[in-house]
């Protein structure tokens, strides 16, 4: 993409109305604008970046047999009302009337339409375990919605459901979905630990909340420095193996790790000293265990082995898709801009021009763009090097390919990569492999 052609509009000046780096970096970097209180549209660089995370998302809740669906994000209140949530769920869920007079509303989370769409085929237990799952617009109309996309009141999330005919089978299915969350915040670039959630009336030790760390995050956390040493795409667990998956559960909740809301001042005494960490967290991920709470009170039940009904046994677990890109770059940023991890960035590389006209260097940028158009940035403006230098730092490209007349005429490329500010003299060719390789 040349960047001339690009609708990539950068702000120098820092936007007043965003109080965190995130939200002013969204904006200067071109990412999103807002278009009402929480609610924002997405410009190419910052969808380029959406679709990166729900790729990674995607892959790895099918790795663990979850099956993607697409339900609207108008309901009706019909569903609300059997589990009881229509009047219970208050000002946040956005109510709306159609010319019939009929009650809709626009979904701040999926339990009812899911459990009543499996209702309406599911007989037997042979028909289980199911987990499906959608990346969908929500709507939660938050009170003091802020920091961007951070708490939107229009916000992408992941959600998935599991039903299950026994405990013991619905305990695997959050076990596996514990797993594809760890292996997907890894390969987002980002460390998001697993604290143990308010599970409020249902009880039990199954929630956990995936929080990463950050200065701006909005609970306090407390926790093992193990849980940040674990490589979870290295770890052999076999999902269709209770044992195995047993296994790694205790590995991963072995280890102390909580919210302000849930901290417990004596199991803290026992972690080692040095292990300690303590700081903010960013909720970017929830899972729940909630048995049959919906199935009963909507009356979903399937025949079991013994020929009696019996209401099968749920979770459901929320990813914040968009809240991810804003928790990326809290974690990832220095104050020239954004450092976007190699896999969600909405660019490979920059090409930067430093001489638009000189013959040598205006042959070698083009070389570098046509050798992937699509994921290099171009930036063949007639803008001064200074503007370039800028502009890319703020955008956060992992790789900055920089072409002036005089490295150009040796045919050499300066390759700087964001995160470290290495500085690399190479050939074409070289830079080429060594971006690609990344
Ligand atoms: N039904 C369950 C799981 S499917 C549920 O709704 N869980 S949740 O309320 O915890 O939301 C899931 C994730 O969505 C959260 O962990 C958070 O990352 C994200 N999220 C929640 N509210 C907002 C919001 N206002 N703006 C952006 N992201 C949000």
């Amino acid at each position: 993409m040349r960047l001339s052609r690009a609708f990539l509009p950068t702000l120098k000046e820092v936007p007043a109305e965003a109080q965190i780096a995130s939200h002013r970096l969204m904006l200067r970097a071109g990412l999103i604008r807002q278009t009402s209180a929480g609610i924002y549209a997405w410009l190419p660089a910052g969808l380029r970046v959406l679709r990166n995370i729900e790729r990674i998302v995607r892959e790895e809740q099918n790795a663990v047999g979850a099956q993607e669906v697409l339900m609207p994000t108008i309901q009706s209140a019909e569903p609300w009302r059997q589990s009881g949530r229509y009047d219970a769920y208050g000002p946040e869920m956005l109510r709306l009337r159609d010319r019939q007079d009929r009650e809709l509303l626009y979904g701040p989370t999926n339990e009812e339409v899911i459990t009543d769409i499996f209702g309406q085929s599911a007989k037997s237990y042979r028909e289980l375990p199911q987990m499906l799952y959608q990346i969908q617009w929500k709507f939660r109309d938050e009170l003091r919605p802020r920091f961007g996309v951070m708490r939107g009141r229009e916000f992408l999330m992941k959600d998935a459901y599991s039903f299950d005919a026994t405990y013991e089978a619905a305990v695997a299915s959050y076990r596996r979905m514990m797993l594809a969350y760890l292996r997907t915040f890894q390969r987002l670039g980002v460390r998001a630990v697993p604290m143990v959630a308010d599970t409020g009336p249902i009880g039990g030790n199954l929630s956990h909340e995936f929080l990463i760390l950050a200065p701006t995050g909005e609970s306090g956390v407390f926790y093992d420095a193990a849980l940040e040493e674990q490589d979870w795409l290295a770890q052999d667990v076999n999902i269709e193996d209770d044992r195995s998956l047993e296994t790694f559960f205790n590995q991963v909740t072995q280890s102390y790790a909580a919210t302000d809301e849930m901290h417990d001042a004596q199991a803290w005494e026992k972690v080692p000293e040095a292990q300690r960490r303590e700081g903010r967290g960013i909720e970017v991920g929830h899972i729940f265990y909630f048995g049959t709470k919906y199935t009963e009170s909507m009356g979903v039940s399937v025949t079991g082995a013994d020929g009696a009904p019996f209401h099968p046994q749920m979770g459901s677990y929320g990813i914040g898709v968009s809240r991810l890109v804003g928790a990326i770059i809290e974690a990832s940023h220095d104050d020239a801009g954004v450092i976007w991890p190699d896999s969600v960035a909405p660019f490979r590389a920059a090409i930067l021009n430093l001489k638009p006209g000189d013959a040598d260097t205006d042959t070698i940028c083009e070389q570098l763009h046509a050798a992937d158009p699509e994921a290099f940035l171009y930036d063949d403006r007639s803008e001064r090097a200074g503007v370039k230098f800028n502009d890319a730092d703020l955008m956060g490209h992992p790789w900055q390919l920089i072409v002036g007349p005089r490295g150009a005429k040796e045919g050499k490329v300066e390759v700087k990569r964001r995160a470290t500010n290495e500085r690399f003299e190479l050939s074409v060719a070289e830079a080429l492999a060594k971006v690609q390789a990344a």
